[in-house]
């Protein structure tokens, strides 16, 4: 409760910061799409993970108010790249099942772009497996709303969620992220392999674009690239950064 408190107090007076990891094409390495991380920085200098304050943010309800400052300030970012040449790039929001289900997500990304004379396409969002099998009819409806509005999704943490097949395929999703745990060693282990080619197969037969999260070896990269993954994000290629250290970052790829 006092964390609760102070988080409150946190959003009111700006003390949040979203930190921004590059997503490359795998195959040429060029960019190709940024994702917005949250970070809470304290006064000695360190700073919280999300990890350890979204799950109470999602259990008081203060993640609406919480992810709609994140929406906002992913727009606020998206403008400033646009401004100095990187505007194509779409940065990924991370939504919270609370979110999903509780808040009226194309009116506040519709907002959010409006407010910063962007595109609909400049943002998407990320919905993990669990939240979307929560409930399953209610996700479907609101993804399809967002995508009657230009608003592009991708299914996180792919493959560690239980999502019946016959729901996936309904779902109007742009993206699939492979799971970290799956990508580790994927170059050695023949498990994880044998599961990578299932989730590249798998997404790929629905049309969508398949993104493989933890890159964290040019071996891992190599073997992704070699089996047709289309997307890569990874310690090995960026780490999540200041916004003003992604603009260097993307310079290097002019
Ligand atoms: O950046 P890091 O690896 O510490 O993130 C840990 C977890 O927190 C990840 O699962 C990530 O999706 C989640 N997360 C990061 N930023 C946000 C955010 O803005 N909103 C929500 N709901 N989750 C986030
Ligand atoms: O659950 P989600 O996929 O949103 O989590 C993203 C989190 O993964 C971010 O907090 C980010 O810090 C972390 N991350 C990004 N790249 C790597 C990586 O290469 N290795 C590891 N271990 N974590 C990563
Ligand atoms: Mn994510
Ligand atoms: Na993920």
């Amino acid at each position: 409760l006092q964390l609760a408190g102070r988080i409150h107090t946190a959003i009111d007076q700006g003390e949040f910061e979203l930190h921004f990891q590059p997503i490359y094409h795998a195959a040429d390495r060029s960019p190709a799409a940024l994702e917005a991380l949250l970070r809470w920085p304290q006064a000695d200098g360190s700073f919280i993970a999300p990890g350890d304050f979204i799950r109470l943010c999602e259990d008081t309800g203060l993640i609406v108010a919480l992810g709609r400052w994140v929406i906002h300030a992913a727009a606020r970012a998206q403008r400033q790249l646009a401004d100095q040449g990187w505007g194509g790039l779409p940065i990924a929001v991370n939504i919270s099942a609370v979110q999903l289900f509780n808040s009226d997500l194309v009116a506040e990304f519709s907002r959010a772009t409006e407010a910063w004379d962007l595109p609909p396409g400049a943002l998407q969002l990320e919905l993990t497996e669990s939240a979307v099998m929560r409930n399953p009819a209610q996700a479907l409806q609101t993804l399809q709303a967002l995508k009657e509005n230009g608003i592009g999704a991708a299914l996180d943490d792919f493959g560690t969620g239980f999502s019946s097949m016959s729901y996936l395929q309904h779902l109007p999703l742009d993206s699939l992220k492979i799971d970290r745990d799956f990508v580790c060693d994927v170059e050695r282990n023949p498990r994880n392999a044998a599961i990578c080619r299932a989730l590249l197969s798998l997404g790929h037969s629905m049309g969508l674009n398949v993104i493989a999260e933890g890159v964290e070896s040019e071996g891992q990269l190599a073997w992704l690239a070699a089996h047709g993954c289309d997307q890569v994000q990874g310690y090995l290629l960026g780490r999540p950064m200041p916004l003003e250290a992604v603009r260097v970052a993307l310079d290097q790829h002019r």
